[in-house]
């Protein structure tokens, strides 16, 4: 019988979003810098991308975390983010994952933590109740109400910034942010995406819509699509920092002010930010769970070893 490729890994959930990190089983991406080695990761291995999150043995909804040796040496690790369409610069929901997941491993015990990713160093503390605090790479808001044209709706206003990741940013909706609207959300979402994409920033792939707060002590409650068409079950630790960058240039909350961020399932994000020049450094809390530790097999004779692609 021909040997199994095998890919060990720890999934993790937070606030109700799935991180599944990969401990060992990839290709050497050699030791450049973060930003270099996902392209090369893209580039060379972008089935080990599928094999790990896609159908069958994944699913849209995981993010995958590759570790590896970091390039910046004051950090401890190094990790590379990737999703059921592609790769993400930073995700936060998965940032507290991976804390967790190497906390579990026994590889890192609460105190001060430093990781490498596409997107800058991540400087993360874990508390000893397992809390994650970690500054995320510096926000800012790019466009302020943007008038985006949706057929049938019509203007929409939107914001664009950049919390890690690319969002669009929206308050004015009208739409019900609830569970059971997902479906409607989600088509909603898509739609916007496709139309900011229409009026030139096609690098935009997330969508947050924000109202109010559900929950006793919540400042805002969301809806986040993500670039392969799935929602986000965290609060979206880039989508927070990208609506705390909006909120910050509209003089709407001060430096140090508490953020509690509920997510479309109900978890929540602790949140503020301080300035840095025209930016601004968001600071993000939450946990996450370990759900699961194994080894993934990639048996040669099937198929659908690297996924559905
Ligand atoms: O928490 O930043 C995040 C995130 C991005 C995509 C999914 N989660």
């Amino acid at each position: 019988m021909p040997a199994f490729t095998t890919i060990r890994i720890v999934d993790t959930h937070t606030g109700g979003e799935p991180t599944r990190l990969v401990l060992e089983g990839g290709h050497d991406l050699g030791g450049g810098p973060l930003s270099e080695r996902v392209r090369l990761f893209q580039d060379t291995l972008d089935r080990f991308r599928s094999a790990i999150v896609g159908e069958p043995r994944g699913s849209d909804v995981f993010v995958g975390a590759l570790l590896v040796e970091p390039h910046d040496r004051a950090c401890q690790f190094g990790v590379i983010f990737f999703n059921n369409v592609g790769y993400l610069g930073m995700c936060g929901h998965g940032i507290i994952g991976v804390i967790v997941a190497l906390a579990h491993l026994g590889r890192l015990k609460p105190g001060l933590v430093k990781l490498d990713t596409p997107a800058g160093v991540i400087v993360a503390v874990l508390a000893a109740d397992g809390m994650v605090t970690f500054d995320n790479v510096p926000a800012y808001r790019r466009e302020k109400d943007l008038p985006i044209y949706l057929p049938g709706v019509g203007d929409v206003n939107c914001d664009l910034a950049w919390g890690g990741n690319w969002f669009c940013v929206i308050n004015d909706h009208h739409q019900r942010l609830e569970l059971d609207n997902v479906a409607q959300l989600t088509d909603y979402c898509t739609r916007i995406r496709k139309a900011v994409a229409d009026s030139g920033f096609p690098e935009i792939d997330h969508v947050a819509l924000f109202g109010p707060g559900t929950k006793p002590g919540s400042s805002s409650r969301n809806f986040v699509l993500c670039p392969g068409g799935a929602y986000d079950r965290s609060p979206c630790g880039t989508g927070t920092s990208a609506k705390l960058a909006c909120l910050a240039a509209d003089g709407k909350l001060l430096p140090g002010t508490e953020w509690v961020q509920e997510g479309i399932v109900g978890s929540t994000f602790r949140a503020k930010y301080r300035k840095q020049g025209d930016k601004i450094v968001p600071t993000i809390t939450g946990t996450a769970h370990v759900m699961g530790e194994g080894t993934l097999l990639l048996d040669p004779a099937d198929p659908f070893a690297w996924g559905i692609r």
